[in-house]
């Protein structure tokens, strides 16, 4: 599929974001000015990206504990998202959330959530809905190998292919679930292959190639659109950290990552790619490099010095008023 040039600067800006975001965070996780649990995307930012490209504000998302870059790529307010992560009063979930249940309806981001499995339902849940009301809208339920272990994802292709809802599992295999190895933990071959024992079209892609991923979206958008229903795209991308910060990775042979990150950086492919096609210059994206670090950089430090929620602020948000 070919990309304007000011599309394939705005994949990389959203990569680079999401990797200086992350970064920034690991850094300040180790440092302990973060409160809470953080799962960082590093090393799976073409995923978030290639898919997200393909959707406006009015499809959703559905997100998981590690949800960042879901955020990123579906238009959060980066200075806002540092404000959840810092629990202060102007973040997108007035400091209630925090990192794992991040949410942003307005961008339809329909939140991260720490129960692995259930944003495939909640995704389905909203296909269906654009459904019953003959919107053209998609929806995208992201989560990660451990996940499609779960009954409520093989309830969710089942229930999305018999109505042939405009969902898509973007299932994103980077290696672990926790601190098990996908070679212990899955008993198929894949995950496509078992996705499409469902009935739906299921496509397996590296997902460290920005391309591969954006195509193969392109694809299962245009099928959900038409209201041929659902697809699974597996996007292989593993992961550069562990499960969480402070994860002392005692299973994984450290070097892996050491390798990934010279082999697999999705940025520097993306880098090569379109110089190699003479699409965009080295110094169109270094300029993107310097726009990001400053907003990631501004970001962090309006956040760690805006005011907390105070207790009158802890009864709102708390149920729906219609
Ligand atoms: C229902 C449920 N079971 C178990 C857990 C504990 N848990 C948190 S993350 C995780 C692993 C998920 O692995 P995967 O889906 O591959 O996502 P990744 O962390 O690799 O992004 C587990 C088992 C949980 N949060 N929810
Ligand atoms: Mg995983």
């Amino acid at each position: 599929m070919e990309l304007s040039k000011s599309e394939l600067l705005r994949a990389y800006r959203l990569m680079k974001t999401i990797r200086e975001f992350e970064s920034r965070i690991s850094r300040e996780f180790e440092a302990g000015t973060v409160p809470g649990f953080t799962h960082l995307y590093l090393g799976q930012e073409a995923v978030a990206t290639g898919i997200c490209m393909h959707l406006t504000d009015e499809d959703y998302i559905s997100s998981t504990h590690r949800g960042h870059g879901h955020c990123i790529a579906k238009g959060c307010d980066v200075r806002k998202m540092a404000l959840e992560l810092w629990c202060k009063r102007d973040g997108l979930c007035r400091g209630k959330g925090g990192s794992m249940h991040i949410a942003d309806i307005s961008k339809g981001m329909l939140g991260a959530n720490a129960i692995v499995g259930a944003g495939a339902p909640l995704a389905l849940g909203a296909a269906l809905t654009a459904k019953t009301l003959g919107k053209p809208n998609v929806s995208v339920t992201f989560g990660g190998d451990g996940a499609t272990n779960q009954g409520t994802v093989f309830e969710s292709m089942n229930f999305a292919v018999v109505l042939k809802l405009p969902v898509i599992f973007a299932v994103e295999n980077n290696g672990y679930g926790e601190h098990t190895g996908i070679a212990y933990h899955l008993g198929a071959k894949d995950i496509a292959s078992r996705a499409a024992a469902f009935g739906m079209p299921a496509v397996m892609v590296d997902g460290t190639d920005f391309f591969a991923v954006y195509d193969a979206m392109g694809e299962a958008t245009a099928r959900a659109r038409s209201g041929a229903g659902p697809s699974t795209i597996e996007c292989v991308a593993p992961r550069w950290r562990g499960h969480f910060e402070g994860d002392a990775q005692a299973y994984r042979d450290l070097t892996e990552i050491k390798e990934l990150r010279e082999r697999k950086d999705c940025l520097k492919l993306f880098r090569e790619r379109v110089r190699e096609d003479k699409k965009l210059e080295a110094h169109e994206m270094d300029r993107v490099d310097l726009d990001v670090l400053a907003l990631i950089d501004e970001a962090v430090e309006a956040a760690k010095v805006a005011p907390h929620p105070t207790p009158e602020d802890l009864l709102t948000d708390v149920y729906v008023s219609y």
